[in-house]
């Protein structure tokens, strides 16, 4: 494991393999769920939500063939989202190949569509410069050896019950870790290793859940090192390190652990489920994610945005408005993204700071009349702008000779006053960039 001179400044910064350093500075990446799930287009899920018999299954496999799909258009509407890197679901958990694998006929190009999908969105994305992740499912409900348990799609069909004892779940960690040790060792550098998921604190009393001593998590971490020195690796082997990703909700404020911040990533959907689900409208709204995004720089996380690309291969149009309308703001105000982090000074209400090393950035959610009170940074500004223009905001600070008449704000000592215009500037949050004085 690689040191760094950041060492003390995160409590888990060794425990997150690699240097984690272009992690922290870029914030921003893509979560892509693609598999054959996609086009069931109702929950990566489905095989276990519905109990679908693996014969069953098998539909979507032959019928897998998503001829409009194009890497360098994914490449190409991520980099303009303002994202810096990606993670793609190689296999989900019904065990699928996104690639194409050698320990398997389970995989894409067995499909109508016959390509190695995985090396063309990792080829085209790594030349828009993105950095490569690879989301990698440690459960596979496909795999003949691996062992029935309460989250199996055929958790309720006794004759497959009855196989079970016969299972023999080395032979499937044989073809895991085997399958990991094709994909870190095919398709050049890979910076980011996303395992899904371990769940050892189950028990269904027939079955119990799945952890660090099921997936030989120690050993297969070993493996990834090995073919990858510098790669990171996230939470989810069950051995209480890598990056920490909290998912589908956004923490309270900035994870911490003896009293230093940790290396975090909120991963979030668009519509509450990562594959594609044709049905499914509960779409948040741009305003809602890009404050979802600003939220979590303001507690030194990373924010992962999943986009659940549809059977023909093409993001769907409320993806795309998302991610270009995200893309236009990142576009003006990414200067408060990038290499950006949490701020101690408290942020006023309805705002969130950012901050880079002297610029103190305020994001202003809901716009208010005229004024915004900034504790705390009396005597510390020395200049301040509207980010989206570079335009002058006035402040002011407390001067005891001044008359206060009522139509006057009031100032308190320590804060500063922004004057800010009547009229709201026309991006979606405004941010007002703050230099402060050394
Ligand atoms: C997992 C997957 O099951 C899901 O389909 C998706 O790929 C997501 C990114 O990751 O979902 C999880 C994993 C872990 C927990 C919850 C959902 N967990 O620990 O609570």
């Amino acid at each position: 494991m690689s040191t760094s001179t950041n060492e003390k400044k995160y409590a888990n910064w060794s425990d997150s393999y690699g240097n984690a350093e272009w992690l922290i500075n870029d914030r921003f990446g893509l979560f892509i769920h693609f598999g054959l799930y996609t086009p069931a287009a109702r929950h990566e899920w489905v095989m276990t939500h519905e109990k679908i018999h693996p014969k069953m299954y098998r539909k979507y496999f032959e019928y897998f063939e998503p001829d409009l799909f194009d890497a360098k258009e994914w490449a190409r509407t991520t980099k303009a989202a303002g994202m810096k890197y990606f993670v793609i679901t190689t296999k989900h958990h019904e065990g699928f190949a996104l690639w194409d694998t050698k320990l398997s006929d389970y995989k894409v190009t067995n499909t109508p569509i016959k390509r190695d999908l995985l090396r063309e969105v990792i080829d085209a994305f790594r030349e828009e410069g993105l950095k490569v992740g690879l989301y990698h499912s440690l459960i596979d409900w496909h795999h003949p050896e691996f062992t029935i348990d309460g989250l199996h799609p055929q958790r309720d069909d006794e004759d497959f019950k009855k196989e079970n004892t016969d299972r023999d779940m080395n032979k499937y960690l044989e073809f895991m870790h085997g399958q990991v040790r094709e994909l870190l060792t095919d398709y050049g550098k890979i910076d980011y290793m996303w395992f899904d998921f371990s769940y050892p604190h189950r028990d269904w009393g027939w079955s119990k859940g799945k952890g660090a001593i099921d997936w030989q998590s120690e050993q297969l971490e070993k493996i990834v090192l090995d073919l990858q020195p510098d790669i990171l690796i996230n939470d989810r082997l069950d051995l209480n390190r890598g990056v920490i990703t909290p998912e589908q909700y956004q923490p309270s404020e900035p994870v911490e652990k003896d009293g230093l911040p940790v290396i975090w990533e909120a991963c979030q959907t668009m519509n509450g489920t990562w594959g594609y689900h044709r049905d499914n409208l509960d779409w948040k709204s741009t305003d809602t994610l890009l404050k979802m995004l600003i939220d979590t720089v303001s507690k030194s996380g990373n924010f992962l945005l999943n986009v659940g690309p549809n059977g023909r291969g093409e993001f769907d149009y409320h993806s795309i408005d998302r991610l270009e309308a995200i893309g236009e703001w990142m576009r003006l105000h990414s200067r408060s993204i990038y290499e950006a982090k949490h701020s101690n000074y408290k942020a006023p209400i309805d705002c969130r700071y950012t901050q880079k090393g002297n610029r103190l950035y305020l994001h202003i959610y809901s716009w208010p009349f005229r004024h915004i009170h900034l504790e705390g940074l009396a005597g510390k500004v020395n200049y301040a702008q509207l980010l989206n223009d570079a335009s002058e905001v006035y402040f002011r600070e407390f001067d005891p000779e001044e008359v206060i008449t009522s139509t006057e704000t009031k100032i308190d000592v320590n804060s500063v006053v922004l004057d800010l215009p009547v009229q709201k500037p026309d991006v979606m949050v405004p941010v007002v960039e703050l230099f402060l004085k050394n």
